[in-house]
């Protein structure tokens, strides 16, 4: 391509400070050093987490920052060594990478690379600088991904090459949100045809997780939300019963346990809030039910429990990404897709171009939105 080895100018939403809308300005983007790789984002989701780390009540970010890390572009060039790509292909960059060398990327039970954020920064390139920089200021990457900028740079152990068909509008789910849902009732729970679920909170990752469950053979699909306008969706994606804990006098674990006889055999939590998170561990079967939480607290808050709950044999776990092993498995995912083995569209309910960022998130604050799909 004709802009490579040259700086790029373009379009990024830069977030100066916690707490303040986004920024839209035009930015350089380096070209990519050896063993990273450039690429042109097509399409991003905004997800909870950027509004978490906006908040600043999630991981330890260091700004002036480029967030999103829910997108899908095509390689616009390679720096010396990369192998596994090439300009012209269709990706999804990786908030979870998979080096393949660590003990976490041998292990094929598990998937969170040790070059993940909890182990090592991804706020800088492996090489401890940015390629980012925005009125002479140094911008921080983010996971690596930093998705709201329309080119970014990535370690070529954080990129999946998915299907040339595959339409990076709709793809760019799968960078985090259908990934994280679906992936949990599939590998985190591992959810059994004729089953019992229970799923915690009908955002985008709860829709999600119901997918998962329904493609598992789950027979029975309960959804539980405060929010009655987000029963609709998902029941059209799988779910059996709707329940809203105000619409109950009891707590919702008892409501739970009294639909299903011993409680259903798999709960999620899918919200971020202590008490629906004890309430999912307690809503599953005394004795071999399984809960996974997806989500994460404010930073520094905590729950507690009684470990009864646990005594009696209850499993309580949780997923990243959905257990997906991130350059493997997101290809195939994509690839699944594409053959209609589920249906994540429908998850998409704004499309805005890239400008309006800050209106996307409004909207989901607001909860007026599962997914918003910005395009550039
Ligand atoms: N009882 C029942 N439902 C509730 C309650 C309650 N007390 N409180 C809120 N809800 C409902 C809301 O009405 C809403 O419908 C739903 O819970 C939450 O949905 P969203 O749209 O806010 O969230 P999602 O689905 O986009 O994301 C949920 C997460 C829990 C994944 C997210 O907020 C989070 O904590 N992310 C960090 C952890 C993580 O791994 N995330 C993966 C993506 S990065
Ligand atoms: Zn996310
Ligand atoms: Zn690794």
């Amino acid at each position: 391509m004709a802009t490579a080895g040259k700086v790029i100018r373009c379009r990024a939403a830069v977030a100066w400070a916690p707490r303040q809308p986004l920024s839209v300005e035009e930015v350089e983007v380096a070209p990519p050093k050896a063993g990273e790789v450039r690429i042109k984002i097509v399409a991003t989701g905004i997800c909870h987490s950027d509004e978490h780390i906006l908040k600043g009540s999630l991981l330890n970010v260091e700004f002036p920052v480029i967030l999103g890390h829910e997108g899908a572009g095509i390689v616009e060039s390679t720096g010396e060594g990369v192998t596994s790509v090439k300009p012209g292909d269709k990706v999804i960059p990786l908030c979870v990478p998979q080096c393949g060398k660590c003990s976490f990327c041998l292990n094929p039970e598990s998937n969170l690379c040790q070059k993940f954020h909890l182990c090592e920064s991804q706020n800088l390139l492996p090489d401890k600088t940015s390629r980012f920089s925005c009125k002479g200021k140094q911008i921080h990457h983010f996971l690596w991904v930093s998705t709201f900028a329309e080119y970014t740079v990535v370690p070529e152990y954080a990129v999946a090459k998915i299907d040339a068909a595959a339409p990076l509008d709709k793809v760019c789910l799968f960078g985090c949100g259908f990934s994280t849902g679906y992936g949990a009732a599939i590998n985190t729970a591992k959810v059994k045809p004729g089953s019992t679920c229970a799923v915690f909170g009908l955002g985008g990752v709860g829709l999600s997780v119901i997918i998962g469950c329904k493609v598992a053979g789950a027979s029975r699909i309960i959804a539980v939300d405060i929010n009655k306008d987000k029963f609709a969706k998902a029941k059209q994606l799988g779910a059996t019963d709707c329940i809203n804990p105000q619409d109950f006098k009891k707590p919702i674990q008892e409501v739970l346990t009294e639909m299903t006889g011993q409680g259903v055999d798999y709960s999620f939590e899918v919200i971020g809030k202590p008490e629906t998170m004890v309430a999912a561990l307690a809503s599953c079967n005394m004795n071999t039910g399984v809960c996974v939480v997806l989500g994460v607290l404010d930073s520094g808050a905590e729950i507690s429990i009684d470990p009864m709950l646990l005594l009696t044999g209850r499993t309580w776990k949780g997923s990243m990404l959905g257990g997906w092993k991130s350059r493997e498995c997101l290809p195939k995912l994509v690839s699944s897709y594409l053959e209609k083995k589920f249906n994540p569209d429908l998850l998409i309910t704004h499309t805005l171009p890239f400008d309006k960022v800050n209106e996307g998130f409004e909207l989901l604050r607001t909860g007026k939105s599962i997914r918003t799909v910005l395009l550039f």
